[in-house]
């Protein structure tokens, strides 16, 4: 297809077109705002459109730019990193940025990319398609330069497929999209060419195993639309080609899109005319072989109106429509949800950040919600609310907030969070510090129309755009619910010789070194069968043996150790158990527990945490060992603790015996199962084979792989659990009474 022929071609017939819907509309919004000044309730009437992603100041050669510091802005424990800095990481003065979209890699969190509009000068609205990139978790940024120099681009819109790479949607002037993809992770880009589309469009990819796997899907606004007002597109080939655009009923604009596990197509948007909300959706979109339709279209009430043209952002939106489905596996699948930052019906000034979700595949809503939490005040802006979900479940919500302001414009980012499918929601937390919205304006009186969220299993990947500097630029935070810590780290099992010994990898993560207890128990366990009766410890890094202990009175070399393991106040009960006290660099160790002289019986090994307060954890535990039957299994035990009332540890635990094999360990458990338990006895979750959730009975596929740390064989097992602080167990048992060496492993994600 020649696109300069298309190009050309829709510059002339858009824009008698758009212009002829956009004049109707700034006749609306004077209309709009006319009765919103004297505080009337106001009737459901047309939104006024926001201003088209209209070329208008020509490219400016820009020679004089500066360089700077790059900002970064902590408040409280959030880090907010300047995303939008040169190749060399230094902040680019006096241009100007804003509408990040943000992606991450899903097979390495620590990759991610945004894409914004780039202006070079902050007098000159005329704007490029700007991205950075982090391989660092967000820390450092590079941005090498604009997708295309000096053309107008607009709208950007970042996703990545399952394998990680990164796709990049961007609007030109000609009201037509481009699609680039990059194979990097996002270090370089590849224009795939044209792809349909319009004025303030989102796509989705459907990265689940549906048979529109891969499958991209489109949709844009009414204005600024080349295609008579339809709005709907999809590419069934990565990005490349896409098809001639369809309707979607109700017309819904500035709303997102996403799958559920099924792969059916779910879009959110509200009608310009009605200022009805929608949610619309395609179950056939996933059929490659056919053109799609919708077969489900519900209105949605978020407890207020959609806007635009208000003080907060003048010439921009408040808040767009975020739509984002639950793909977890666990009891909140396919859950639909949606939340975004309304007027309260009624008012005509003022914000809230309104939340919904469908049980039922988008047929009916609950009631809305107000996510913020601050006394209802109908002047304060809670203003470009958006969200995620995270692979597990947990529910992420940010937005700009000025309740803490008195000029009730300077906006700190906020954030809340549910870990229940939205039944309920964390307090507020502060992410930001103030900045003034109004600041850098380039020549445009907006702060652009979104900022956008991307969740992991372990929090919230945010850009969003703030003047910290003085600038309008782009910024990086992490958001996670308060993270707890392992304080204990534990395995038991029956403890044989040889191959059959008790072993215990752990990693210490951090910056800084960790004061531990390792212990070795064996005589003082009571009720739990033939113990072992005289314990031998040992710990190595790697083939270096840090220490050994047979008796915890009395170190290897004969002196007493008696006062340094009191002073623990954790030392063993029997003389004969072992005990090492050490300090540990961040690192990966083990432990062996064996009994003296070739004895054998029910063994505990297990590490405490004796610094909780410094910068650095015990991140996980992956004990090896033989699994037998009844009280011979092998059993991981752990506490969840910290210093956060609030928190919680999201952990995955893992069973692992048949890929054990691949690294030369005979006799494997052919077949795990696993359990997990709390500190009463009570089963919190159980799970046979780690692609299925077995409560739910649906793919969690996604959600474990989404740890980076799945299982290498489907029989083995897997569990994602979010958990108080308190002591748990997992056990390790072969199916149908089968023996073997496996592996019980517990890992903190966050
Ligand atoms: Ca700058
Ligand atoms: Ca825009
Ligand atoms: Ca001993
Ligand atoms: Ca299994």
């Amino acid at each position: 297809m020649d696109n300069s022929f298309l190009a050309s071609l829709s510059r002339l017939r858009c824009s008698r077109a758009s212009k002829a819907k956009l004049l109707t509309r700034l006749v609306l919004a004077l209309a709009l705002g006319t009765s919103a000044a004297f505080g009337q309730s106001v009737p459901a009437q047309a939104l006024p459109t926001e201003e088209l992603e209209r070329y208008g100041d020509a490219p400016m050669f820009i020679w004089g730019n500066g360089r700077s510091e790059p900002m970064i802005s902590t408040h409280g424990s959030f880090t907010s990193y300047q995303v939008n800095v040169d190749a060399n990481g230094q902040n680019i003065t006096n241009d100007a940025a804003n509408e990040p979209s943000i992606s991450i890699d899903p097979t390495d969190r620590n990759k991610k990319v945004i894409g914004w509009r780039q202006f070079d000068s902050v007098s000159s609205n005329f704007r490029q398609a700007g991205w950075g990139f982090t391989t660092n978790g967000g820390v450092s940024w590079t941005f090498p330069g604009v997708l295309e120099n000096n053309v107008f681009r607009s709208d950007p819109v970042l996703a990545s497929n399952d394998l990680g790479h990164f796709f990049y949607l961007s609007l030109l002037t000609t009201f037509y999209d481009n699609m680039w993809r990059s194979l990097d992770s996002g270090q370089s880009w590849t224009n795939l060419g044209f792809a349909t589309g319009g004025d303030k469009q989102w796509f989705a990819i459907d990265n689940t195993s549906s048979s529109g796997h891969g499958f991209q899907y489109q949709c844009w606004s009414t204005a600024g639309n080349n295609y008579g007002g339809r709005q709907f597109s999809r590419s069934i080939d990565g990005g490349t080609n896409w098809m001639n655009p369809i309707n979607i009923p109700n017309s819904p604009i500035w709303g997102t899109l996403d799958v559920n596990s099924n792969g059916d197509l779910f879009i959110g948007g509200v009608n310009g005319d009605t200022l009805q909300n929608w949610c619309v959706r395609s179950s056939n979109a996933r059929n490659g072989g056919i053109t799609p339709s919708f077969n489900q279209a519900t209105p949605v009430n978020l407890g207020g109106n959609i806007v635009a043209g208000k003080s907060i952002n003048p010439e921009g939106i408040m808040g767009q429509i975020f739509l984002a489905v639950d793909r977890s596996g666990a009891s909140t699948n396919n859950n639909v949800y949606i939340l975004a930052s309304v007027t309260p019906f009624g008012f005509g000034t003022g914000g809230d950040v309104m939340f919904v979700r469908s049980t039922n595949g988008g047929q009916s809503f609950s009631a809305p919600r107000r996510i913020n939490d601050d006394p209802v005040n109908h002047n304060k802006w809670h203003w470009f609310g958006t969200m995620a979900v995270a692979p597990h479940g947990r529910i992420d919500a940010v937005w700009l907030d000025t309740r803490n302001a008195a000029n009730n414009t300077d906006s700190q980012l906020f954030y809340s969070y549910s870990l229940d499918g939205g039944d309920t929601w964390s307090a507020n937390v502060e992410v930001s510090n103030a900045f003034d919205p109004f600041i850098g304006y380039p020549n445009q009186n907006k702060i652009g129309d979104y900022i956008t969220i991307v969740s992991d299993i372990g929090g919230g990947n945010v850009a969003y755009t703030a003047t910290f500097n003085g600038e309008e630029d782009i910024y990086y935070v992490r958001v996670a619910p308060p993270a707890l810590r392992l304080l204990n780290i534990s395995t038991r099992m029956r403890v044989q010789t040889g191959d059959k010994t008790l072993i215990a990898g752990f990693i210490v993560t951090g910056t800084e070194p960790k004061q531990v207890i390792i212990r070795g128990i064996g005589p003082s366990l009571n009720g739990v069968g033939a113990v072992l009766s005289d314990p031998v410890l040992e710990l190595h890094q790697g083939n270096v043996t840090l220490a050994t202990n047979d008796n915890w009175k009395t170190r290897s070399d004969g002196t007493s150790q008696q006062a340094e393991v009191q002073a623990t106040a954790l030392p063993p009960q029997n003389d004969l158990e072992s005990a090492i006290v050490t300090t540990l660099n961040p690192g990966n160790y083990t432990a062996i527990l064996s009994g003296k002289n070739g004895g054998t019986g029910i063994g505990v090994v297990e590490v405490y945490d004796l610094n909780p307060v410094a910068n650095s954890e015990l991140a996980n535990i992956s004990s090896r060992g033989f699994v037998e039957t009844n009280d011979n299994v092998m059993i991981g035990g752990f506490i969840v603790g910290g210093n956060n009332a609030n928190g919680k540890a999201t952990v995955l635990i893992r069973a692992v015996g048949p890929s054990l094999t691949g690294s030369g360990v005979p006799d494997v458990l052919p077949d795990p199962t696993l359990e997990l338990h709390d500190g009463n006895g009570g089963t919190i979750a159980t799970n046979d084979n780690w692609k299925v959730n077995d409560q739910a009975q649906q793919s969690q596929e996604s959600a474990i792989r989404a740890t980076a740390i799945a299982p290498a064989n489907d029989l083995e097992s897997a569990i994602i659990a979010t958990l108080s602080p308190g002591q748990y167990t997992a056990v390790v048992r072969g199916k149908n009474s089968a023996t073997g060496v496996a592996l019980v492993e517990v890992y903190n994600v966050h």
